[in-house]
C-alpha cells in the first residue's frame, strides 16, 4: 500500500487505493458510431477500455488504434475486444463470464449497442424489424448489465450508463417500435437506479437526438440518399459529441449522479420540429 495511505483507517486505504488505479470501462457496440468515439476519448484519457461487437474486423482495427493513444510498451495491458452479439444471452455470459481476471473489474458499462430498423407505419411493419430492435436495445442491454451488475454490487461501487434516446422520451411518425424500445430504456434506467441504490451504483441516461453516424444506414438498410435526408441542412450531434458527454458523466465526484441527460442538435427543439437551413 502506497505510503500517503497510512494515515486512514484500513478500510479506507484500500479505498482510496482502488481509486488511483486506471478504470476500466466496457463499451457495447465499440464498432462504429457513439461507442467507437467513446472509446477513443476513454483510452485518450488513460483508462482500460473493453470493446465490443459483432464486426470482428473492426474491433481489430479499433484495438490497435487504441493501443496507439497510450504510447507505452503495455499498452496491450489497455484494450480488450470481446466479440459477441448483444441478443445472444449465453454468448453475452459467455465472454462477460469468460473474461481474464485482470478485466473483470468494471468501473463503468455503457449500454451502447443499438439500432433502428426500418421507419414504416405499425400496420405493414416488418416483424423481423421489430424483433431486432427489441432484442438488441432492449433484451440485449438486459442480458449485458444482468452479467456485470453482480461484480459492482460486490465491489459496491460502479457507473452504468445507458444510450437512449429522444426518441424514449417521445414518439414520432413511423417510429412505433424503435420509440418503444427506447422508452424501455428509459423505464429501466429509471429502474436500475432504484434497485441499485443500496449498492452505490451510479445509472445515468443520456438521449441524443439526431446524431451522424452509421445510424441511418443501418436504419435504411445501407440506402445512402435516405441515410442523410435526416442531417440535411442541420448541423447533427457527432460520435464525439456523446463521447464528451459520457466522460463527462463518468468523471463527476462520486457523490453525483447525473440521471438523466437529454441533447439534441441546436437546430432540433423535438423529434419533429428541426430547423434546416436552405
Ligand atoms: P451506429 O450504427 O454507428 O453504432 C451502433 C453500434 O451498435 C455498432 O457498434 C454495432 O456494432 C452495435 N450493435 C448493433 N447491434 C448489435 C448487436 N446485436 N450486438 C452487438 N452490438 C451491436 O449507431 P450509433 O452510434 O448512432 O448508435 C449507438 C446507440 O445510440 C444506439 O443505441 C442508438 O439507438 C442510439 N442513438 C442513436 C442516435 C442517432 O441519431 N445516431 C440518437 C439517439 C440514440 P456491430 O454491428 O459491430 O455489432
Ligand atoms: C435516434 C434519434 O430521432 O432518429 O435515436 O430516432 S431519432
Amino acid at each position: 500500500m502506497p505510503r500517503k495511505f497510512e494515515h486512514m483507517e484500513p478500510h479506507r486505504q484500500l479505498h482510496a487505493f482502488l481509486c488511483t488505479m486506471p478504470q476500466t470501462i466496457l463499451i457495447t457496440g465499440a464498432t462504429s458510431g457513439f461507442g467507437e468515439s467513446t472509446a477513443q476519448r476513454f483510452a485518450s484519457e488513460g483508462w482500460r477500455v473493453i470493446i465490443t461487437g459483432r464486426r470482428k474486423e473492426r474491433l481489430a482495427v479499433l484495438q490497435r488504434e487504441l493501443e496507439g493513444l497510450y504510447g507505452s510498451i503495455d499498452a496491450h495491458d489497455k484494450v480488450h475486444a470481446l466479440h459477441f452479439d448483444v441478443r445472444d444471452a449465453s454468448a453475452v455470459e459467455q465472454a462477460i463470464g469468460g473474461l481474464p481476471e485482470a478485466w473483470q473489474r468494471i468501473d463503468v458499462l455503457v449500454n451502447n449497442a443499438g439500432l433502428a430498423a426500418g421507419l414504416d407505419p405499425i400496420q405493414t411493419g416488418d416483424t423481423g424489424d421489430w424483433e431486432r430492435m427489441i432484442d438488441t436495445n432492449v433484451k440485449g442491454l438486459l442480458y449485458v448489465s444482468r452479467a456485470i451488475i453482480p461484480g459492482m454490487i460486490a465491489r459496491g461501487k460502479g457507473h452504468i450508463i445507458n444510450i437512449g434516446s429522444t426518441a424514449g422520451k417521445e414518439v414520432y411518425p413511423k417510429g412505433n417500435v424503435y420509440c418503444a424500445s427506447k422508452h424501455a430504456v428509459d423505464a429501466l434506467s429509471k429502474g436500475m437506479r432504484q434497485d441499485l441504490l443500496p449498492h452505490g451504483i451510479k445509472v445515468t441516461q443520456i438521449c441524443p437526438g439526431l446524431a451522424e453516424t452509421e445510424f441511418s444506414l443501418v436504419r435504411f438498410g445501407g440506402d445512402e440518399a435516405k441515410a442523410k435526408a435526416p442531417y440535411a441542412g442541420i448541423e447533427p450531434l457527432r460520435g464525439a459529441d456523446i463521447a464528451n458527454l459520457v466522460h463527462f458523466a463518468a468523471t463527476l465526484p462520486a457523490h453525483v449522479c447525473i440521471n438523466d441527460l437529454v441533447v439534441t442538435p441546436t437546430a432540433q427543439a423535438s423529434s419533429m420540429l428541426v430547423h434546416r437551413a436552405g
